[in-house]
């Protein structure tokens, strides 16, 4: 910084008639603004070339100074430049045209002065800046190089101007120039900033064509046509970037929402519920829409809230599931993924269907035996958490082969029917009911002990008695083996307790049937 202010000092002991404040401040703003972009070593450069050019137009003296001055402005429009062509960022195409117009005044106003080159290379300058521009909002904030883009641009300006015009020494105009320095100074390119500042600056940059208007009315006119192309420029790029950043959050949102339904899968291993489902299913359908719920009629099953704007997605014959939205959803995005929703939903209800499919038996809709296998372990691990007995059943039809040899099959099957709903009725939720054979039923009940489970295996044995399956005229009869009505150690306890309710079963058969006998504890 010493040195650059010596330089400074120097510059303003020159011979001049220009007043102080343009002699000292403007090379003195230079050397600071050159300093501070030091990082950035061509524009740094390009800029002291600036300063030193503007503080020869101001000398006295012919020829020399002001051919000096023109050299060193050329330098640092080089210098410069250099510094914007290393800058990141793709330009819309757009913005190539939006400096047309002013380039078309200035050039024309500038071909009848010396400056024509000086003007061109400005202009130049200012395409050049409007391209690295695009960095100056890389993170959806402006940087540094925001500020830096308006003193450039104010820079060029008053250059442009102080051509065509040529104003005396000691004009005002040098007041430009300070406030193009200022802007250089006020923040490294690369560090990031506020938008206080930009604001700040563009209010400034509004305020010198005024001012310049004040002094010079034609100058009002190339100066507002530069500075507006200059600030529409500017304008379009936000847009763009804006524009920009809104495909990228909705490419991100399809990304995420694609990756949610893929993900949905009812594992046969962990049977997922339709709910749970239906919940996933409109976490993914919230990333393209704000949906409050999600309904599938058909099966009774809801997620969320109803509200009055809903939207029938097919699933097939007579199916229709309803995502539910606060206002109404008009979207063509909306409505194709909608499409996918369906589609995946009608998996999902497909595979659900299966999967209890293969758990179950289709005859009575109890667990089969593969669903007994998976649920034991649950029964087992809830049964040892809270201490609680549980109590093994072995139910078997008396001679349900006659029902099926005297009226057919058909019958036997509703008596198995009639047997199934028998035992549903006097079983609790946290019961296990199995068809375990043909006509034999295993039957697990949590919580119960002997004495319980006996008295629910004589229900069931009344009720069936009670029921008549028409044609079948005799009053239909089981038998029934009970063992366990503990805490069971593990599953193969539970397993050994099948085995001996089943021999229980057998000697009530033995016993003349219609019966429930209790296994008698093997000796330890
Ligand atoms: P017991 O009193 O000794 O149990 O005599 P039972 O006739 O009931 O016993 P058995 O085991 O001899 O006969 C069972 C019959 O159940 C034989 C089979 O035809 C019938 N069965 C098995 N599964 C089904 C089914 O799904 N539907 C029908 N209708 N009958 C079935
Ligand atoms: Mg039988
Ligand atoms: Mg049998």
């Amino acid at each position: 910084m010493i040195p650059a202010l010596a330089f400074a000092l120097c510059l303003a002991l020159l011979p001049s008639t220009a007043p102080w404040s343009e002699r000292l401040v403007v090379p003195l703003f230079a050397s600071w603004a050159a300093h501070r972009l030091w990082r950035w070593r061509p524009v740094a450069l390009g800029v002291l070339a600036w300063g030193i050019g503007d503080l020869g137009y101001s000398l006295d003296g012919p020829g020399f100074f002001r051919n000096f001055a023109h050299l060193s402005h050329l330098l640092g429009y080089l210098g410069v430049g250099l510094g914007l062509v290393q800058l990141p960022g793709k330009t819309p195409k757009k913005i190539w045209f939006l400096p047309l117009p002013a380039f078309l005044m200035a050039a024309s106003f500038a071909s009848l002065h010396s400056g024509f080159l000086n003007s061109v290379l400005g202009l130049f300058l200012i395409l050049l800046l409007a391209r690295g521009l695009e960095s100056a909002f890389q993170e959806g904030r402006p940087s540094g190089l925001f500020f830096f883009s308006f003193g450039l641009g104010l820079l060029t300006l008053a250059d442009l101007l102080r051509l065509t015009l040529d104003p005396p020494a000691g004009s005002p105009f040098h007041f430009l120039w300070i406030l193009g320095y200022a802007l250089l100074t006020y923040r490294h390119p690369q560090d990031p900033a506020t938008w206080e500042g930009p604001a700040l600056a563009l209010a400034g940059s509004l305020l010198a064509p005024t001012l310049l208007g004040l002094l010079d009315p034609p100058l009002f006119l190339l100066g507002s046509a530069l500075y507006y192309s200059f600030l529409g420029g500017l304008g379009l790029l936000l847009t763009e970037r804006t524009r920009f950043e809104r495909a990228e959050d909705a490419r991100l949102r399809w990304a995420r929402a694609l990756e949610k339904l893929a993900r949905l899968s009812p594992r046969a291993s962990q049977i997922l519920s339709l709910e749970s489902l239906l919940f996933n299913l409109l976490d993914a359908v919230r990333e393209i829409s704000p949906a409050e719920g999600l309904e599938v009629r058909s099966h009774q099953a809801l997620v969320g809230q109803r509200t009055p704007y809903a939207v029938p997605i097919p699933l097939g014959s007579r199916e229709e599931a309803y995502p539910y939205f606060s206002s109404p959803p008009r979207d063509s995005i909306l409505d194709a993924f909608l499409t996918l929703v369906a589609g995946r939903l009608r998996q999902l209800l497909a595979q659900l269907d299966w999967a209890s499919l293969a758990l179950t038996d289709p005859l009575t809709e109890l667990l089969n035996r593969r669903g007994l296998e998976l649920q034991l372990p649950k029964l087992v691990a809830l049964a040892r958490r809270y201490a609680k007995p549980v109590s093994v059943a072995m139910l078997d039809l008396d001679h349900f082969k006659r029902v099926n040899d005297t009226y057919g099959h058909p019958v036997g099957d509703e008596v198995l029917r009639t047997m199934a709903r028998t035992i549903q009725a006097s079983l609790r939720t946290e019961d296990l009911a199995v068809r375990y054979g043909g006509e034999e039923f295993l039957l697990l009940l949590f919580n119960a002990d002997l004495e319980e489970a006996k008295s629910v295996a004589e229900r069931i044995r009344d009720q069936m008695r009670k029921t008549p399956v028409p044609p079948v005229p005799w009053p239909l009869t089981l038998s029934a083996g009970l063992a366990g009505g503990r805490v069971p150690k593990g599953v193969a306890e539970l397993e050994e307790w099948v085995y001996q309710a089943d021999f229980a079963l057998l000697k009530a058969k033995e016993e003349g049937r219609d019966r429930v006998v209790v296994a008698t504890e093997p000796p330890p």
